[in-house]
């Protein structure tokens, strides 16, 4: 079989990164997390359109949407708290595996249900634009799409699995990427279902 697809530099799957015992731990800092800060259902800038994925953050700014736009802001829009610390844990797995001076100052917390989908897009609101992003995968695994940094570019798809890293770096940081569906039943991590997917970026100074 040919395949149009090359993966893009600076793209590394680290696949069941976690083991289960860490995934529990990962997932009860999350539970602490929306506890103060729930998880919210944001809205399509200019549509008011709501996304099917539930999202929070940690950390000293968050990625919020409204009808005005997406922006990263220090405050949870429903509660005007301020967002909960980066759990330890994911601090030390940037250290790990970011190879970038810095630190994250936001991780925005994702949950699917099995419904839940997330089109298509690049992530673009950062001003730390080359930092890498990571994402860690809990619970049901997701149908995830990569592509390249335009629209129309080849994508490749694959599974996502619970305990899984991604790192964007490079040029995969650029790319069109999205959720095309979850498979439920396919994790008993959380016991009602779903997905979660952390995201760590470095926004970079915001004025
Ligand atoms: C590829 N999240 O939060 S994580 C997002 O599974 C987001 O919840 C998806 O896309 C999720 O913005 C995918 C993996 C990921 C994150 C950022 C990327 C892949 C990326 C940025 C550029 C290219
Ligand atoms: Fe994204």
């Amino acid at each position: 079989m040919v395949r149009d697809f090359q993966f893009p530099d600076g793209f590394r799957l680290l696949p069941e990164y976690f083991d289960r015992a860490a995934q529990k731990i990962l997932l009860q800092c999350v539970r602490e997390g929306v506890k103060a800060a729930p998880l919210y259902r944001p809205v399509m800038p200019r549509t008011g359109q709501p996304l099917s994925v539930r999202m929070s953050n940690f950390g000293p700014l968050g990625w919020i949407t409204s009808k005005e736009g997406y922006r990263y802001g220090p405050t949870h829009p429903v509660t005007d708290q301020p967002w909960p610390p980066l759990p330890e844990r994911l601090g030390t797995l940037w250290a790990d595996i970011a190879d970038w001076p810095c630190g994250p100052d936001a991780c925005l917390i994702n949950f699917y249900d099995m419904n839940a989908r997330l089109g298509l897009h690049v992530d673009a609101g950062e001003n730390a634009a080359n930092a890498p992003i990571i994402s860690i995968s809990l619970g049901d695994q997701a149908l995830y799409r990569l592509g390249g940094p335009n629209r129309r570019d080849p994508t490749r798809s694959m599974r996502l699995s619970s305990g899984d890293v991604v790192v964007l770096g490079g040029d995969a940081r650029h790319c069109y990427h999205g959720v095309d569906r979850i498979f439920p039943g396919t994790s008993q991590l959380l016991p009602k279902g779903g997905r979660i997917n952390l995201t760590m970026r470095v926004v970079g100074r915001t004025l």
